[in-house]
């Protein structure tokens, strides 16, 4: 198995426009800088409780998104911002959502790992790792049922292989053809520990045991993984069955935003080799130039424009309310 990535040479200019990879860029680099400013306000003590951030896997949110469309399904985990920002949910919410204002996303009740939008066919991040495995499943189920023609994408971080109910559902989405795709971003790392020592056999293997059409991708090339991604959205909604995508990839931060001295488990050296290496952004930035789509200037207009969003939406969420206390028990429901 070989992993896909995109032809450097011949480039896409034929076949895709100039404002589709412009938009891609924007979307990343707004993934970067709303990380950017979670940290911010993780280190000033604005916010409570942790966060853990996407940064360096922005490809993989982005490339997939952009294959999907506004009434498809995503499920996302702990490490969601990156997911709901890449299926449209608007930063102002979700920080608010993660100061725990009425304004969120939830109502300020769910934080960082919670953070759902239905409007944008997002059911949920989810603080239990392949917690949303089933809920993915069953709204390929739905779509299926009610012939929709809506997909499901069920994104999970390689520490999900341990989890049963991961194989439940892709016996039962093979069985029944389902319009699913299971995403593994393989970042290397469950929590601090390298997934080789957690990993037995291959992480394809695990699919292809199910006859699951199984795919690996380079996660830091946006267009190697929009590319593979569409081809699998398309065949899901045309019936064609589940599919399960690796896409290889790397978190540049800790495991949560508190996880600063993470020498005992990996170099400083092998972060700064993926940052000055393997970065999507830049990556993608390159392409851009060299397919004149963009020059470096027009680049950082970009990026000052999405600095700018981002500090409004962080303004916002400050300045806004917390729910009154008489809201604390509404919406639970266990
Ligand atoms: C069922 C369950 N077990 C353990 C944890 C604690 N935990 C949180 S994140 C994490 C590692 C997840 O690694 P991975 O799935 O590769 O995602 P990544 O953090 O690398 O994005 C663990 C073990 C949990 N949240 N849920």
């Amino acid at each position: 198995m070989t992993t896909a990535t995109s032809n450097p040479d011949v480039g896409h200019s034929t076949t895709a426009g100039k404002d589709k990879w412009l938009r891609v860029y924007r979307q990343m680099v707004r993934i970067r800088l709303f990380e950017e400013q979670v940290n911010e306000l993780y280190t000033r003590a604005l916010m409570p409780g942790l966060a853990h951030l996407y940064s360096g896997e922005e490809a993989v949110a982005v490339g997939i998104c952009e294959a999907l469309r506004i009434d498809d399904y995503i499920t996302s985990t702990h490490r969601g911002h990156g997911h709901c920002l890449a299926k449209g949910a608007s930063p102002d919410r979700m920080f608010a959502e993660l100061l725990g204002k009425e304004a969120g996303y939830c109502r300020g009740k769910g934080g960082s790992m919670h953070i759902a939008d239905p409007a944008t066919g997002n059911l949920g991040a989810n603080a239990i790792v392949g917690g949303s495995v089933g809920i993915a499943t069953g709204a390929a189920f739905a779509a299926k049922r009610l012939g929709s023609g809506r997909v499901a994408v069920c994104f999970f971080g390689e520490g999900a292989l341990g989890q049963g109910s991961l194989y439940e559902v892709m016996n039962l989405a093979q069985l029944w053809k389902l319009p699913v795709i299971y995403v593994c971003e393989n970042n290397l790392y469950n929590e601090y520990t390298h997934y080789s020592e957690t990993t037995a056999g291959t992480i394809l293997g695990r699919a292809t045991a199910f006859g699951i059409e199984a795919l690996k991708v380079d996660g830091q090339d946006v267009r190697a993984v929009n590319e593979v991604a569409t081809g699998l959205v398309t065949r899901a909604r045309v019936d064609g069955g589940p599919a399960f995508l690796q896409a290889d990839t790397y978190r540049y931060s800790g495991h949560h935003v508190g996880d600063i001295n993470r020498e005992y488990y990996r170099s400083k050296q092998e972060e700064q080799h993926w940052k000055s290496e393997r970065d999507p952004i830049q990556l993608h930035a390159h392409w851009m130039i060299t397919q004149g789509y963009a020059d470096p200037a027009s680049l950082d207009l970009t990026t000052a424009e999405v600095r700018a969003e981002m500090e409004a939406a962080v303004k916002f969420a400050v300045d806004a309310p917390y729910p009154s206390v008489d809201q604390v028990e509404q919406d639970v429901y266990a």
